[in-house]
């Protein structure tokens, strides 16, 4: 995977526009995801631990808003259950451009359908693992709580959802530290503050994380039986929910 570094906010834009997932993120997508999100490594790292432990023989397991592809290669490598199926979806073409010149260089065992589609409107069905690693921040605030019922009905009993999300808190000293402590592991990662305020400000409005108790409530609500959390690092958190 191409990993040319990510300078896209590095000089001072008159305007910084809203943003966007084009040909210009795809191409430094790897290096800008592994320098913003702390624990991204070790996540899709599980994602593949998790996959092997869930995937049932004869089902799909979807990766939804598939980005160049990670987790749905760390599936593809630790899926052992026969006849699975790994469904990929992203609605952005130039993502999705990437990730097919991706998984053809790769040779795992499992085979991958890629689309280029909303995952609010892609029909899901039969599936055993769901994987939504950093997507449903991008989501409309309106139509998640939609699109998490649609996903419980389409997993099989004893089915897997992994939800991934930045994730904001009530406390409002507690939302400062967390911010704080992020910004510094981007500073950390060689981002200017130039570079982390023309990020902030483009991604206003486009990236909008909710509160771990409101990310419960809504996938009780759609059925899940067991949710809770298992990864976290400040304000970002990958929650599991089991049909
Ligand atoms: C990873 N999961 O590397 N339908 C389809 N795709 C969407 C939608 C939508 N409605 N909204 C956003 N996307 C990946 C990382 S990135 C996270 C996911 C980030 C897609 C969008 O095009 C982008 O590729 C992805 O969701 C979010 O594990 O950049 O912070």
């Amino acid at each position: 995977m191409s990993d040319r570094p990510d300078t896209l906010y590095a000089d001072p834009l008159a305007q910084v526009g809203r943003f966007a997932f084009d040909k210009t993120v795809v191409a430094v997508f790897p290096d800008m995801i592994k320098r913003s999100v702390p624990g991204y490594a070790t996540i899709i790292q599980l994602i593949g631990d998790l996959a092997e432990r869930y995937a049932q023989s004869g089902s799909r397991c979807y990766d939804l808003g598939c980005s160049l592809g990670a987790a749905t290669l760390a599936m593809r490598h630790r899926i052992h259950s026969a006849d699975c199926q790994i469904v990929a979806v992203d609605n952005s073409a130039a993502m999705i451009e990437r990730c097919k010149q991706v998984l053809d260089a790769d040779s795992g065992p499992v085979p991958v359908e890629l689309r280029c589609d909303d995952i609010c409107s892609t029909e899901i069905a039969d599936a055993s693992v769901i994987v939504l690693n950093f997507t449903l921040q991008f989501v409309a605030l309106a139509k998640r709580d939609a699109l998490l019922k649609r996903l419980y009905d389409a997993l099989r009993p004893g089915g897997i959802l992994i939800l991934s999300e930045k994730v904001a808190f009530d406390d409002e000293p507690h939302q400062q530290l967390m911010t704080e402590l992020h910004h510094n592991f981007k500073r950390a990662n060689g981002y200017s503050d130039l570079e982390i305020a023309q990020k902030r400000s483009a991604l206003e409005q486009v990236l909008v994380p909710e509160t771990l108790n409101r990310h419960r409530e809504r996938l009780r609500a759609a059925g899940f039986s067991s949710v809770d959390v298992w990864f976290q690092c400040f304000n970002f958190a990958s929650m599991i929910a089991i049909k």
